[in-house]
């Protein structure tokens, strides 16, 4: 008998503080791209409440929206990061600076538990400190805990740098 294959429970950051062109606001494009990713051979399990955050490190840039959200896929994390750098490109994404203002930036938070460095650093290496990042992840797995430190969400939240305004986004 075929052994059942296990996929990975993939958790991606995803996140814009421009509007791309031909939406209304930075979250519908981070929609439309989320749902652009099943054509890529990702399976979306689950999207996170939206939040409106103000910009780490702190700068006079809009406001960004932020979301987590749940895949799973076949892919491995070298063919995933791929795939999510041409979807940014495709939805107007121009890389220059670093922390620049942007109209979708699609991170991998964490994949599957896996710990690497090289050409994608797992997890991200930022997202410790991110009340943007953790806050979402907190509403889809509240019992997720750092694959490398074991910290728990709540832990690291409590960790973050207060200033680090982090606003749910309520649907009208
Ligand atoms: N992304 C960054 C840098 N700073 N700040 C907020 N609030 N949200 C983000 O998604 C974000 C950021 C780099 O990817
Ligand atoms: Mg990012």
């Amino acid at each position: 008998m075929a052994k059942p294959r296990i996929f990975p429970r993939i958790f991606l950051g995803i996140g814009a503080n421009l509007t791309a062109d031909g939406f209304d606001t930075p979250q519908a494009g981070c929609l439309a791209a989320i749902d652009s990713l099943k054509d890529d051979g990702v399976e979306i399990i689950a999207i996170s409440p939206w939040y409106k955050s103000a910009p780490v490190p702190i700068s006079d840039q809009p406001w960004y929206h932020n979301a987590v959200v749940e895949i799973t896929t076949a892919m491995r994390p070298e063919e995933l990061i791929a795939v999510l750098h041409h979807r940014e490109a495709g939805f107007g994404r121009i890389r220059v600076t670093r922390n620049e203002a942007r109209v979708l930036d699609i991170d991998i938070v964490d994949f599957d538990g896996m710990v690497m460095d090289g050409n994608v650093t797992l997890p991200h290496p930022r997202m410790h400190e991110r009340a943007f990042v953790l806050r979402p992840l907190f509403d889809l797995a509240p019992d997720w805990v750092h694959p490398i430190t074991g910290a728990s969400i709540s832990s690291l939240l409590d960790g973050v740098d207060p200033d680090q305004d982090v606003i749910p986004i309520i649907e009208a």
